[in-house]
């Protein structure tokens, strides 16, 4: 084998072996739905009843206190997440405004139940005021989850629970907020890759030549 021969296979394996891409992508929801603790037995902190596939209506008030609860499943990311966001449209949304909304995660199941309405972390407060979209940063949820091996990540929506109004005094507060079903989880993740990028293509095309014009020069 010919020194060009070495020094291409060198440079080679040190090139795939140092290509670095960054995969973005999206999860869509396992699960998600509206929790209400009401109105079979309003305001007692046991929740009553699951509408399942409707993700989000955070309402607070003494009839119809309900929180959203969204499930991602997680077991597919396997390396390193370097952002993780999720981006949620609002459909509707009634004032007055700005309320406080709540963001809490926790690990989760894959599955909707009446428990999920009061786990969670608080990771993120906003002060909400008729914005079309919401983005929230769960980069930090997500990292820990991960590392924690959990299967699926949790998030529970709520309104500030000083939002709501008191006992026999229904519609004080409306403010509520809804959202479409599909709230995506989007994710950019650090991953080592040994895909050749193009300019490393074309530099392997420019060693190959290289490598057979320099054979053909010592048949001459
Ligand atoms: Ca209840
Ligand atoms: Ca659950």
């Amino acid at each position: 084998m010919n020194k060009n021969y070495l020094v291409l296979i060198f440079w080679l394996s040190f090139n795939l072996v140092q290509t670095t891409q960054a995969a973005a992508f999206f999860i869509d929801p396992t699960v998600d739905a509206t929790i209400f603790d009401g109105p079979a037995s309003p305001k007692d902190g046991s929740a009553d009843f699951i509408n399942n596939d409707d993700f989000v209506q955070a309402l607070n008030n003494v009839i119809f206190e309900s929180r959203g609860v969204i499930e991602y499943d997680i077991s597919g990311i396997g390396v390193p997440v370097t952002d993780a966001h999720l981006s949620l449209t609002v459909n509707e949304d009634l004032g007055p405004f700005p309320f406080t909304l709540q963001f809490y995660s926790f690990a989760a199941d894959g599955a909707v139940t009446v428990t999920d309405y009061d786990t969670g972390s608080l990771f993120h407060s906003i002060s909400y005021n008729s914005s079309p979209t919401l983005t929230v940063d769960v980069t930090g949820v997500l990292q820990d989850l991960i590392a924690a091996n959990e299967s699926f990540a949790g998030f529970n929506l709520r309104k500030l629970e000083e939002d709501q109004g008191t006992e026999g005094e229904a519609f004080v507060a409306f403010k509520s907020l809804e959202f479409p079903t599909a709230a995506r989880l989007h994710i950019n993740e650090a991953n080592n890759s040994t895909v050749p990028e193009p300019a490393s293509l074309f530099l392997l095309g420019s060693g190959l030549l290289g490598s057979l014009s320099f054979r053909k020069k010592r048949k001459v």
